[in-house]
């Protein structure tokens, strides 16, 4: 049994693109999502972010939610094209206002403000401009980071630059996210550098705002998805594992704390035409000092040389097992990638688990003697495992200051539209009608004596 520490932070994490909907209200301009979805084929079903959860308006309701099950922080993201709807320039008055009474009722109800100032919804406008392989997004981010800063800095403690870089990279490399550009593995890398470099450039404007002042903290969410090899004496399967985790976490991890490219990545760029434009200064400038990391774990990757179906096969000669959403089982993944950032990164700066969370598909809600429920025992068992295995991880010593389950309501998850259910609270498009579903109760319990 272990039981979790009195002033462990518990919250929900969500983002503006996924919940906020009202996405042509009061001078908000489109972001790369809006576009995006409006491409026939890209988003499934059809889907668009336009009205999600509704959360614009309904935000009061939705935080008093994250409070009823005994959260203490919501963690959300600010819409860059809500705030600057030209991307740069003169602030939208009424975005701005929005979040004041966002954070304002946050605040009335004892939840603690976690910001992220980017969660992948890029103004449509900077992209046209050339978005992430235009080196200016430094300027741009750093820009926008400072209208952030200017109008919230006081009243939210924890913030975030970017929330998983490899987002990016995606859409301007093999392009199945927004802005859906396939310029391959030279334009991912490219934007991916110049997404480092403008965390580094708001973390410098966040210094020079808060100065002496260190009562507010910085830092940036990285997803870890370890990648196995499905065949652990197989050359070829740890070859391409090891090769995957060059090009995914390890990109961002080495710059941001070894401040470096690995030689293995460099080598890989090298070979491959896909080496940024690094210039003086650039490595140094990435690796600012952060306050804290920000840590995304779903799962891990099993890497199979000989195809997607032998990896499966030998995971579950291995003694894996899935869950019914075709994911594995595996909530060792959380300790494993808080040791990997101990032991490979010698991390010293305090960690919060940023997301963790699974989808159902096809959750329906029942009737059950007059009451609608949804039973998700999945979930919960997804949740229990990665606590369990979280609980180790701070017995050992490793520092762990909050969890942020991944994710209230059932929102717009990007490509996968409204297909993909995350929520702990079954919610239709356009918010309302709430059903509470079994992990969401569970939580309420756990939540009045977090012990595992
Ligand atoms: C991510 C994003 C979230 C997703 C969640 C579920 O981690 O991909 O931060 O926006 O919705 O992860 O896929």
């Amino acid at each position: 049994m272990f039981t979790f520490p009195k002033d462990f932070l518990w919250g929900v994490a969500t983002s503006a693109g996924q919940i906020e909907g009202a996405a042509c209200e009061d001078g908000r301009s489109p972001s790369i999502w809006d576009t995006f979805s409006a491409i026939p084929g890209k988003i499934a079903g059809g889907d668009t972010p336009a009205v999600a959860c509704d959360y614009y308006h309904r935000y009061p309701e939705q935080l008093a939610l994250i409070k009823e099950l005994g959260f203490q922080s919501h963690r959300f993201s600010f819409s860059w094209s809500r705030i600057l709807p030209e991307g740069t320039g003169k602030p939208n008055q009424k975005g701005l206002d929005f979040y004041k009474r966002a954070i304002d009722e946050m605040l009335r109800l004892g939840l603690t403000p976690n910001a992220t100032m980017y969660h992948w919804d890029l103004p449509q406008a900077l992209d046209d401009r050339g978005g992430f392989l235009n080196r200016d997004i430094v300027s741009w981010f750093g820009e926008y980071a400072d209208v952030l800063l200017q109008n919230f800095g006081d009243v939210v403690p924890l913030w975030t630059t970017f929330n998983e870089p490899i987002a990016t990279y995606v859409g301007y490399g093999p392009g199945w996210f927004a802005p859906g550009r396939t310029g391959g593995e030279r334009d991912g890398r490219i934007a991916n550098h110049h997404l480092l470099l403008a965390h580094g450039e708001a973390v410098r404007r966040f210094r020079a705002h808060f100065g002496e002042d260190d009562t507010h903290k910085i830092g940036i969410v990285v997803d870890l998805w370890h990648h196995h090899p499905a065949r652990p004496d197989n050359a070829d399967d740890i070859r391409l594992a090891e090769l995957e985790n060059e090009k995914a976490y390890r990109s961002y991890l080495h710059p941001l704390f070894k401040g470096a490219y690995s030689p293995a990545l460099l080598e890989f760029m090298q070979q491959n035409n896909a080496m940024p434009d690094i210039r003086e200064g650039d490595m140094a400038s990435i690796a600012e000092p952060l306050d804290f990391f920000g840590l995304n774990c779903y799962n891990r990757v099993v890497d199979c040389a000989d195809g997607a179906q032998a990896a499966r096969q030998n995971v579950e000669h291995a003694g894996g097992n899935y869950m019914d959403n075709g994911m594995e089982y595996y909530p060792k993944a959380i300790y494993d990638a808080l040791h990997i950032l101990t032991d490979d990164y010698g991390l010293q700066i305090p960690i919060y688990i940023t997301e963790n969370g699974t989808q159902g598909i096809d959750e329906q809600p029942v009737t059950e003697n007059g009451e609608t429920v949804l039973h998700d025992p999945m979930r919960i068992r997804y949740y229990q495992g990665f606590l369990e295995w979280l609980g180790k991880a701070l017995a050992e010593g490793i520092d762990v200051r909050g969890y942020y389950a991944w994710t209230l309501l059932d929102n717009f998850e990007w490509s996968a539209g409204y297909s993909f259910r995350f929520g702990m609270v079954h919610t239709p498009v356009g918010g309302g009608n709430y059903v509470l579903k079994d992990s969401a109760k569970w939580w309420r319990e756990f939540l009045k004596s977090p012990q595992i």
